[in-house]
């Protein structure tokens, strides 16, 4: 059958229609397609496998009702979702996020480009991702743990060591697992690895959660290595005052870089000589323990405040978003620029803008995608799991050792395919290198 023909406009057409209105997916398949529809021009027994339609059309998408009580005893209905995009190299494997306004189109780009980044961390890890329409803030500890024990109670179904593996993400992190874990034994008697990001004593592992903001903080310091740069004593933005954020600060401190902000949904705090390892332990407990916000610490501690801005307009050498999707416009993007930073290294997903894209295309600075430089996360995620299913776990150094590995391989495979005449183009790198591994599996496994 004569076949259209594969452009960026027409496949860009195609995808929209069939899924309409959901815009944030349709900004990450664009990233991803305008570098893999030339490299599948060169290998055109992808075009003829019709790899890349079949890899935006996720395997399944199972969406349920989460009916659950809270402390007053009134009923609350939520949206529930496990998108399972592509088990190609491994079982499906990603993240749940639990925010106010999560919907399907935020749940299919995350899945989207999680099956890029688990094919670079070089383990069997394929792509999923979940969650709720749920907002954690202001809950009670009791409303959170009888929300994740309704949720596990319809997701677990879907969920085996050799099927399905969440972990957390926005809103869900060691507390949430925890009760997801419980309910997920308390259904099936099992006692198994069908989640990640566990507490230590029930079979999580070192380093998981630090390991999305030590990984983009070391992915920084290879690229600036490779580029004859180093983070000593560079000003760092960061976004975020979260899992990513305050474990990427913790690293760019201990790597000697200076780190100028942290930030939250109140604003963002500039410590303008650089934040330090105590002040971050009580930004830490504070966030994590007491979940406070930022406004509130600042005003605690007399440190300067920006409330309800973002970061970005502050001079610095390096960028590190860690907060959440597009929070840099292609204003925040011409003011990095215009103010001096070098390199950004994005903690979060597609935290750029197309338009921010497209500035930082056009300037040419260093700029590593999240599926490359967040990708640590996931990675120990992947090591979690060899770790359960061997009973056998490894100590805090051997982990920082195995992520500090598994960081330097996906830079070496940005390098590999993102070489241009203008230098090294990480996101192409990353999109090609990601892309390859998968569209292998997929071609040897026929019409699926
Ligand atoms: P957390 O829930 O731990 O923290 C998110 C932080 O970002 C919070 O400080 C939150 O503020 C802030 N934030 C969220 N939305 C906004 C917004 N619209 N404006 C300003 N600040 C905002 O999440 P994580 O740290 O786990 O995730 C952060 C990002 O990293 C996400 O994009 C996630 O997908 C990505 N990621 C996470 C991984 C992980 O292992 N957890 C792995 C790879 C990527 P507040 O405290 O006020 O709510
Ligand atoms: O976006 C991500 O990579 C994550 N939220 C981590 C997923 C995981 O399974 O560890």
């Amino acid at each position: 059958m004569e076949q259209k023909a594969l452009t960026l406009d027409n496949f860009m057409t195609g995808l929209q229609r069939r899924n309409p209105g959901e815009k944030e997916f349709h900004q990450a398949v664009y990233e991803v397609a305008q570098d893999l529809i030339p490299f599948i021009h060169e290998h055109p027994r992808y075009r003829e496998a019709q790899i890349l339609e079949r890899l935006t059309e996720p395997d399944r998408v199972i969406q349920f009702r989460v009916a659950w009580q809270d402390d007053k005893c009134n009923i609350r209905v939520n949206h529930g979702f496990r998108v399972q995009f592509s088990n190609a190299i491994g079982p499906y494997k990603g993240g749940l996020r639990f925010t106010r306004n999560l919907n399907l189109s935020v749940l299919k780009f995350l899945g989207f480009e999680q099956i890029f980044k688990n094919s670079l961390t070089t383990l069997p890890l394929g792509a999923a991702k979940g969650g709720a329409n749920f907002n954690p803030r202001g809950k009670s500890d009791s409303e959170i743990m009888r929300f994740c024990q309704t949720y596990m109670s319809e997701l677990y179904h879907y969920l085996g060591t050799e099927l399905d593996i969440p972990a957390g993400d926005i809103g869900v992190g060691t507390r949430e697992i925890s009760y997801m874990f419980g309910q997920y034994k308390r259904l099936t008697h099992h006692f198994s690895g069908v989640l990640t990001g566990k507490a230590l004593e029930s079979g999580g592992s070192h380093i998981r959660k630090e390991a999305t903001g030590y990984g983009c903080a070391y992915f920084m310091k290879i690229m600036l290595g490779h580029n004859n740069e180093h983070l000593e004593d560079k000003g760092c933005v960061v976004s975020g005052a979260g899992n990513v954020a305050l474990y990427c600060a913790r690293k760019l401190i201990a790597l000697g870089a200076r780190v100028l902000t942290l930030s939250d949904t109140s604003g963002f705090l500039h410590i303008p000589d650089g934040l330090d390892d105590d002040t971050l332990d009580e930004i830490i407990d504070w966030k994590t323990g007491k979940r406070g916000s930022l406004k509130q610490f600042a005003e605690k501690r007399k440190i300067e405040f920006h409330a309800g801005k973002k970061p970005w307009s502050l001079p610095c050498d390096l960028a590190f978003p860690c907060a959440t999707e597009n929070e840099i416009d292609e204003d925040d993007a011409g003011k990095l620029i215009d103010n001096g930073c070098k390199a950004l290294a994005e903690g979060a997903n597609m935290p750029l803008t197309a338009g921010a894209h497209k500035v930082l295309q056009d300037t040419g600075i260093l700029y590593a995608p999240g599926k490359a430089a967040n990708a640590g996360g996931v990675a120990v995620s992947g090591l979690e799991i060899a770790q359960n299913a061997t009973r056998l776990y490894w100590t805090p150094e051997e982990m920082d050792h195995r992520l500090q590995e598994i960081m330097e391989k996906i830079h070496q495979q940005c390098l590999e395919h993102g070489q241009g005449p203008e230098g090294i183009d990480y996101a192409r790198g990353a999109n090609i290198a990601g892309f390859t591994k998968v569209a292998e599996a997929m071609l040897a496994y026929g019409v699926v």
